[in-house]
């Protein structure tokens, strides 16, 4: 008898995926490459070991492996992203069939799904890119998966896809259609970069508390403990309070001993430069990947602070007051970062044509993902709404929200910029916020600077708005312009 699924790669996530099948009552055949020189019977040791009496079939032979699989076929490569995935479509084209379904479920590049998507079907065959989040544990229990490509793959993988899948509160698995070509793998990037900005915005809370109120790891935990009993509750302030509370074997607070300087691996860069790309603003997310990287000059920052010593006045702030300024700044930093993250979504949708359902995605990310939360109920709302809101920050709900906000928000970052503390993604939303509410932005110095040094013209204010001028700012310039195009 056939199997329902194949998989290839048997790491961390392969393994893993291949167990929740099974689980779920799927045939599942496992393959992964024998290379010598690399791990050798990686296959055995999984059929033989946490696979054993599972409905899971090992090969270590392509042919093997294709052909064990019931048509049309659906092969789920978990292998790393990159040349792996180009290697390995190639190796298998030769045995597949019309029709057969690759999906892949690694951290690929959407580009790159864009480029395998149209190469499969010239082909014959379909493609899925499927981003899959959820690390080690999702993978086993749940993970969310947000699946794009060969649009006509969808039915015939959604009953596996979902069964894997995590579920939210509600129920609905979080697994869904996102749209064609890379647009699965693009979505999962944005999750990713939203993850950075998260994980920055707490990590922000906890210095604060830290620094102006000096409470210890224990008070710490029992704030966000607490803050995750409401709005802000999520996976990632959950783990929070877990960390801060952890010791290791000697006894000590193991967060004391962890040194500063923060990895990573590239979605959240990606995240950047395609917002770039798309001319968006998603100033949150590149604060945090450039926070990443300048923690990561350890040794240049240890010299610097030699010099430049901070100065901390010994204000003894009211703890109350203060704890509840870092909730506002960091649940609105927050909305922000969702605000900036859906709206690279938005532009990329219409950019190249993915008809992306916001609501849907944000639904997605309720559960078995990183950034889980119960605020994205609130966003999957807002996007549902008949009224669809021009940006995130002005859906009703929010836009009162941000107003209770604001107050607590500024004064926390005023105190902490008063304090030499850095608070660098709290004070770069607030900045976004004050500039997206700005009707006037200084941008006419900008043009008037293009114009003058460049002749790159500029736009006017009164009823000639619309045209392009240049001015002869000097005298002495000439009349000809450059182009008015935007990149
Ligand atoms: P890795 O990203 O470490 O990939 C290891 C797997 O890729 C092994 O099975 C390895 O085979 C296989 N592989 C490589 Br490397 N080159 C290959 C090639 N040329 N042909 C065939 N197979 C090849 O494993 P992972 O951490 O399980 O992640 C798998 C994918 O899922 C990645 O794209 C990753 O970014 C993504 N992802 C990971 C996580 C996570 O938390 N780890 C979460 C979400 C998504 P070998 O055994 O012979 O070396």
């Amino acid at each position: 008898q056939k199997t329902d699924i194949g998989l290839i790669g048997l790491a961390v996530m392969g393994e893993n995926l291949a167990l929740n099948m099974a689980d779920k009552g799927w045939h599942v055949s496992v393959y992964n490459r024998t290379v010598p020189g690399v791990e050798e019977g990686v296959v055995e040791r999984f059929t033989n070991g946490r696979a054993k009496g599972k409905t899971i079939e090992g090969y270590t032979e392509i042919p093997d492996f294709v052909e064990s699989i019931s048509t049309p076929r659906k092969i789920m490569m978990m292998v790393r992203a990159g040349n792996a995935v180009d290697e390995l479509m190639e190796q298998l084209f030769p045995y597949l069939s019309p029709g057969d379904i690759l999906i892949d479920g690694g951290n690929s590049n959407y580009e790159d799904t864009n480029r395998r998507v149209a190469l499969a079907e010239q082909k014959g065959f379909r493609f899925v890119g499927a981003g899959v989040s959820g690390g080690e544990e999702g993978a086993l229990n749940g993970a969310s998966i947000m699946p794009g490509g060969s649009v006509t793959a969808w039915d015939e993988v959604k009953p596996i896809l979902q069964s894997i899948a995590a579920r939210a509160a509600d129920g609905t698995p979080c697994c869904d259609w996102i749209g064609p070509a890379g647009s699965g793998h693009f979505v999962k990037m944005i999750h990713n970069g939203i993850e950075y900005g998260d994980m920055q915005l707490i990590a922000e809370a906890y210095w604060v508390m830290k620094n102006l109120l000096q409470l210890d790891n224990e008070e710490m935990a029992s704030v966000f403990a607490h803050w995750n009993e409401g709005k802000l509750r999520s996976y990632l302030i959950e783990i929070t309070a877990n960390i801060l509370r952890h010791k290791d074997k000697a006894g000590g607070y193991l967060i004391d001993k962890i040194l500063d300087t923060a990895g990573q691996k590239g979605t959240g860069k990606w995240s950047v430069i395609n917002a770039m790309e798309l001319g968006m603003p998603l100033g949150l997310i590149a604060t945090a990947v450039f926070e990443r990287s300048l923690s990561a000059q350890k040794n240049l920052r240890e010299a610097a602070s030699k010099q430049f010593a901070c100065q901390r006045s010994q204000v003894l702030y009211n703890k109350p007051e203060l704890v509840k300024d870092i909730y506002s700044a960091l649940y609105a930093s927050k909305l922000v970062s969702y605000a900036q993250g859906f709206a690279v979504l938005q532009k990329a949708s219409e950019t190249y044509g993915w008809d992306l359902d916001l609501a849907s995605i944000a639904r997605m990310w309720r559960g078995g993902c990183i950034i889980r939360s119960v605020f994205l109920n609130d966003i999957a709302a807002a996007f549902e709404a008949s009224q669809k809101p021009k940006h995130l920050l002005l859906a009703p709900y929010f836009r009162e929200e941000i107003k209770e906000l604001l107050s607590g928000w500024k004064h926390l970052v005023a105190h902490a910029m008063k304090e030499e503390l850095p608070v660098p993604a709290f004070s770069s939303a607030l900045n976004y916020f004050y500039s997206l509410v700005s009707a006037k932005l200084p941008a006419n110095m900008i043009q008037a600077q293009r114009d003058y040094f460049g002749a790159h013209t500029f736009e006017r204010t009164d009823e000639l708005r619309g045209q392009f001028f240049h001015e002869n700012w000097t005298g002495h310039g000439g009349d000809t312009k450059s182009g008015t195009y935007n990149v």
